[in-house]
């Protein structure tokens, strides 16, 4: 098996610290929730996935399987497939089965560790798939790898990791995915519904704490970004639906007075403070459209399951 290289456009570990330092200077204080993805939270990530409740993955995944033979429709014979926030690939992997039109795969991610597990893992599964893996932070811009195709490219944003952004910010992205399509070109994005409140809630405060414990890993982060000492048990995993916003809100609140010394920046915590470590938007099936047409996209296409709890939305130019 040849030697896939990484290419590695992975902020520095400092440019990590000042963003985590300007976001816990702020009132309120925040985190970015692409902080989450060390190797520990990525695979913290994956363990969630396979919960009773959280139903994000394993809706997409069937939805996924169940049309599969209409999605490879839109792959061009030597197309490419782009991806990101890929983390472990395993629901591209239903598409890399079915679709053999595809030529090239990018998957691209914060995250390092996940990156080599999974573009080894798919280059040994597909050996004539041309993997070209990328260590990006794509909430901000960067150059996508020059590829001799014959054919179109489809990019794949699963798993809801769209609603981590701002309704604004959803569709300034899909803009810039859609500047470098053309007409045979799309993005597939994966979209969770608004539904039960209660539904929603479980799903992010599952009986086993693994998000819990995902969310308190940030701790863990800053403690070895800092290397501070803070103990975890002072903080408490905080998640809910706030309906006014269509969003699931998390957040980690201090359990008693906490002084952060980070980098000699003195931050303090008071008690039951929070810090705001994550937005997850819903959306209806019309909120979602209508961000793409006021952006000039089309929806070309939309599945959803029974339940209409999860949507995957292909648009195009
Ligand atoms: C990866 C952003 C789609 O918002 O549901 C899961 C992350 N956070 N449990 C989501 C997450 C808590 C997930 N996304």
């Amino acid at each position: 098996m040849s030697e896939i290289k990484i290419i590695d456009m992975k902020p520095e570990t400092g440019e990590f610290k000042k963003e985590i330092i300007e976001g816990l200077k702020k009132n309120p204080k925040e985190i970015n929730p692409k902080f989450f993805y060390d190797e520990k939270g990525s695979m913290l990530f994956e363990k969630i996935t396979e919960t009773k409740e959280y139903y994000p993955t394993r809706t997409e995944r069937k939805i996924l399987e169940d049309n599969i033979g209409e999605i490879c429709t839109y792959f061009k014979e030597g197309s490419a497939l782009f991806e990101y926030g890929s983390g472990g690939s395993k629901k591209t992997q239903i598409i890399l089965n079915h679709c053999k039109q595809i030529k090239a795969y990018v998957p691209m991610d914060i995250s390092i560790s996940a990156l080599q597990y999974s573009s080894h893992n798919i280059a040994a599964m597909y050996p004539s798939l041309n993997v070209v893996p990328m260590c990006v932070d794509y909430t901000k811009p960067f150059k996508i790898p020059f590829l001799d195709l014959e054919g179109n490219i489809i990019a794949i944003f699963l798993g809801s990791s769209i609603g981590n952004f701002e309704p604004e910010t959803t569709s300034r992205f899909l803009q810039t995915c859609t500047e470098m399509l053309g007409p045979e070109d799309g993005v597939l994005v994966g979209v969770d519904l608004k539904k039960d409140k209660q539904v929603l809630e479980k799903a992010y405060n599952d009986s086993e704490s693994i998000t819990a414990e995902f969310n308190l890993n940030l701790i863990d982060r800053i403690n070895r970004e800092f290397r501070l000492n803070l103990d975890k048990s002072d903080f408490k995993h905080v998640a809910f639906y706030n309906e006014k916003k269509g969003r699931i809100e998390m957040h980690i609140e201090a359990g008693r007075d906490i002084i952060l010394d980070l980098d000699g920046n003195k931050i303090l915590l008071k008690k039951g403070e929070r810090i705001h470590t994550e937005n997850s938007y819903k959306y209806d099936i019309d909120e979602f459209t209508s961000l793409a047409v006021k952006n000039h996209l089309k929806v070309r296409k939309i599945w959803k399951d029974n339940n209409n709890y999860f949507a995957l939305f292909l648009i195009g130019i």
